[in-house]
């Protein structure tokens, strides 16, 4: 019992304290797997980015960003529009693009 919690105790201090955000959009126009590919091209070289997801069916693109790092969804948006497809929604959520992911999957 006092080593369960010994270890529980050690095991959060190795955790990372900074909780994971991302960006995640609903964007409206990507028809194929190439605007899904398109998109997360150009998001995966902004500087902050750490993962990028893209669900064609669901019309979800999400970005997380590295860790202390801040993504703009002004940018975000920018990038999305210049390809070509429209944002119709843009939240920040603090969570992973995996999260995300699974949520989005969960939902098929
Ligand atoms: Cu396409």
């Amino acid at each position: 019992m006092k080593k369960t919690f010994i270890s529980l105790a050690l095991l959060a201090t190795l955790l990372p304290a900074v909780a994971a955000e991302s960006v995640k959009a609903t964007v409206n126009g990507m028809v194929c797997a190439f605007c899904a590919q398109g998109i997360e091209k150009r998001l995966s070289k902004l500087p902050a980015t750490k993962a990028v997801f893209v669900d064609l069916k669901q019309k979800v693109v999400a970005v997380e960003a590295k860790d202390g790092q801040k993504l703009d969804g002004k940018v975000i948006t920018a990038e999305i529009t210049d390809a070509g497809y429209d944002v119709v929604k843009l939240e920040t959520v603090g969570k992973s693009v995996a999260d995300i992911k699974a949520e989005t999957r969960g939902k098929k």
